[in-house]
C-alpha cells in the first residue's frame, strides 16, 4: 500500500495539508481527511477566500461553493451560493451521504444545513467588511456597475481544493471557496460543480482547480486531467493537458487566459500542478510526516 499522500491550493493549503497529513498517518479515510483539512482553514479567519471571513459577492453577502467526491464509490455532493454555513465542504458530504443528490443551491441548501443540526452564523469578519468596503464595485450614476463584470481583484479569489490518497490506496477530495471577490449575486463556480472543481476516480486519479471559475467550467478541467491519468498521462502532464485546454479556450475566444491552476494526485501517490502564464501558482504537498509548499510550473 502506499505511504498517505495530500495535496492542497495555494500557501493556505499548508493548514489543511498539516491537518489532513496527521489524519492520513493516524490511519483515517481520505474523504475524513480532506473535509477536515479544508475545514481547517474554512474556520481560519485570516483566509479571506473560503469559509468564514470569506470575501462578500457584489451586493455584501457572502455566498459560498463547495463539493467532495470520494474515490473509491464516486459518490459526490456539492452545494452552491449558501449563505451563513461556515462548514460548507462537511454540508457538500451530507447531500453526498444524506440524500439522492449531488447539489443543492442557495435557500434549499441552508434549509438542508438546517435540517442537519449545522449552526447559521454569520461569515463576516470586521476586516472582511473593511476590505469589501474599500474594494467594492461602486454604483454609476445610472446604477451600473463601473467595474465591468469579469474584472476582479487578481489576487482577492483563491479556493482550497485538497486532494488526499489514505493507507487503504483510496483517494478522496474536496473543494470549498467563497468564490470571486465581487461576483454578481447568485452567481457559481467552478468549485461546487463536479468535473470541473474537482474529480476523484480511484481507478484513474484525483484532481482539482482554483482560478476563474468559468474558464474551468469551460473546459470541464478535473474531469479532463483524470481522464488524462486515465489515459496513462502523470499527474503532472495531466496538469499541463488541462491548462493548454484553458489556453486552447481562450485563443478561441480572443482572450488572454485567466488565472487558473490545477492540482493532481494519482493511486501511486504521485503529485502534480500546473498554472496559467502569470498565475503565480503555489501549492501544498504532505507525505511521511512533511509538509512542503512549491510552485507549480507555468504553462504557456
Ligand atoms: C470560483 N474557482 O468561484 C473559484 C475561485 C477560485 O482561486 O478558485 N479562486 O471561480
Amino acid at each position: 500500500m502506499p505511504d498517505p499522500v495530500i495535496i492542497a491550493t495555494w500557501p493556505f493549503g499548508m493548514t489543511a495539508v498539516r491537518k489532513g497529513l496527521a489524519l492520513l498517518e493516524a490511519g483515517k479515510a481520505a474523504l475524513d481527511a480532506a473535509i477536515l483539512g479544508a475545514q481547517a482553514v474554512e474556520d481560519d479567519p485570516e483566509v479571506g477566500s473560503v469559509g468564514y471571513g470569506g470575501i462578500a459577492n457584489a451586493v455584501g453577502v457572502v455566498q459560498l461553493d463547495a463539493c467532495v467526491m470520494d474515490g473509491k464509490t464516486l459518490g459526490c455532493g456539492g452545494v452552491a451560493g449558501v449563505e451563513n454555513v461556515r462548514h460548507v465542504a462537511a454540508l457538500a458530504r451530507r447531500v453526498m451521504e444524506e440524500t439522492p443528490h449531488v447539489l443543492l443551491v442557495g435557500e434549499g441548501a441552508r434549509l438542508f444545513a438546517l435540517e442537519q443540526g449545522f449552526r447559521l452564523d454569520t461569515l463576516h469578519t470586521p476586516e472582511s467588511i473593511a476590505e469589501w468596503e474599500k474594494s467594492r464595485p461602486r454604483a454609476g450614476r445610472e446604477g451600473r456597475d463601473l467595474a465591468p463584470e469579469g474584472t476582479f481583484p487578481s489576487d482577492s479569489h483563491d479556493t482550497v481544493t485538497v486532494l488526499a490518497l489514505d493507507q487503504t490506496g483510496s483517494l478522496a477530495g474536496v473543494c470549498t471557496t467563497s468564490g470571486l471577490a465581487h461576483k454578481r449575486h447568485g452567481r457559481v463556480g467552478d468549485s461546487p460543480l463536479i468535473g470541473a472543481g474537482l474529480y476523484v476516480d480511484d481507478h484513474a486519479g484525483a484532481g482539482g482547480g482554483t482560478g476563474v471559475g468559468e474558464e474551468i467550467v469551460r473546459v470541464c478541467g478535473s474531469m479532463v486531467l483524470v481522464e488524462a491519468m486515465r489515459a496513462g498521462k502523470s499527474p503532472q502532464e495531466a496538469c499541463e493537458l488541462a491548462i493548454a485546454r484553458v489556453n486552447a479556450a481562450a485563443v478561441r475566444r480572443g482572450v488572454h487566459p485567466a488565472r487558473v491552476a490545477f492540482i493532481a494526485l494519482d493511486p501511486k501517490g504521485r503529485t502534480g500542478a500546473a498554472c496559467t502564464k502569470g498565475a503565480k501558482f503555489e501549492y501544498a504537498v504532505g507525505r511521511k510526516g512533511k509538509s512542503e509548499l512549491h510552485t507549480a510550473r507555468e504553462t504557456g
